[in-house]
């Protein structure tokens, strides 16, 4: 069975860009300037594919790209390279005073 093996390899893989994206060092980055362009994305994207036996879609990869690219400017950079969705940023909410209305009778 291959596929134990591709999805050991996906496993590490993962465990290893989570490792460099903690140094701020993208994987992707080829030529280590801290932002990803679009060709190195795709490049990324076709080796990747390459490595796990399948057929790279380049519509595919484009759509992720303009995905991830949130502000657009064909560069993934900063927040973009993190993998989680940015959360709103949502300000400390302040205890709500115990709203035990006065009973009164
Ligand atoms: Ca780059
Ligand atoms: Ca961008």
């Amino acid at each position: 069975m291959k596929r134990f093996g591709l999805a050991m390899l996906m496993v590490l893989g993962l465990g290893v860009s989570t490792v460099l994206a903690e140094e701020k060092k993208n994987p992707a980055d080829a030529d280590g300037d801290g932002k990803v362009s679009k060709q190195e994305f795709m490049d990324r994207e076709a080796s990747k594919a390459q490595k796990d036996g399948k057929e790279f879609n380049a519509a595919a990869a484009e759509k992720k790209f303009a995905k991830t690219d949130r502000d657009g400017n064909g560069f993934l950079e900063g927040e973009e390279l993190v993998k989680k969705p940015k959360t709103p940023h949502s300000p400390e909410i302040p205890p709500a005073p115990a709203s035990e209305a006065p009973a009164n009778e």
